[in-house]
């Protein structure tokens, strides 16, 4: 069973590589950032509480994410295997995602990261929100925002999985196919 973290910073193309290791694999994508999103639409209490920190840049408290993709474990038991895209974001997190996977005796293959500079990423995700309709891409304060919590929360999960063996970090500025090609190497080793 292939399990999968893609990793990176806001706009550094988690959703965009998910999308075709999906196609390739046959994985269940699970992300955190999508979960919420529907849970806004759906106009639900969690989701009200989800937009209000999301509009900010900030990350919404561990308990919630982790309780989703705890949910979602449970209802797809069986799949070929998972990508986690956008978790965890926090050690505590990580911490959780491995608990939940031991009760379903899995585990996290490779952790993938995808490098990009900030400057690229506000590019890409300025672009993005001409079209996306997303409050979080639409200024440039907020993007800055976003990369901050990365950097103070977030880095820190690559060391976590460093430290298992299972960190690879890659260069995600480029053609969509060719950073493809590298994480297809780095699962077929
Ligand atoms: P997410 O939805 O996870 O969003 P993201 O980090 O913006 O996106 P991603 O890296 O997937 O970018 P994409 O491929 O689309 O999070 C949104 C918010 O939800 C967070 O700020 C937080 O508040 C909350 N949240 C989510 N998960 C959470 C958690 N676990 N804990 C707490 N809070 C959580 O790429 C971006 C753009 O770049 C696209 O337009 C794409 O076309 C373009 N692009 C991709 N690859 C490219 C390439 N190689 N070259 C040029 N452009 C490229």
């Amino acid at each position: 069973m292939l399990n999968l973290v893609l990793f990176g910073p806001p706009g550094a193309g988690k959703g965009t590589q998910s999308a075709k290791l999906i196609e390739k694999y046959g994985l269940i994508h699970l992300s955190t950032g999508d979960l919420l999103r529907a849970e806004i639409t759906a106009g639900t209490d969690l989701g009200q509480e989800a937009k209000k920190l999301m509009d900010q840049g900030i990350l919404v408290p561990d308990s919630v994410v982790i309780g989703m993709i705890e949910n979602k474990l449970n209802e797809k038991k069986g799949a070929a295997g998972f990508i986690f895209d956008g978790f965890p974001r926090t050690v505590a997190q990580a911490e959780a995602l491995d608990n939940l996977l031991e009760g379903h005796q899995l585990s996290i293959k490779h952790m993938i990261s995808l490098e990009v500079n900030q400057e690229e990423l506000t590019q890409r995700l300025l672009e993005r929100g001409k079209t996306s309709g997303r409050p979080d891409d639409q200024n440039e304060e907020l993007i800055r925002k976003r990369v901050q919590e990365y950097g103070e929360k977030t880095a820190p999960v690559a060391g976590y999985y460093d430290s298992q063996g299972k960190f690879q970090g890659i260069n995600g500025i480029g053609e969509i196919e060719e950073i493809f090609g590298q994480i297809v190497r780095i699962i077929e080793g």
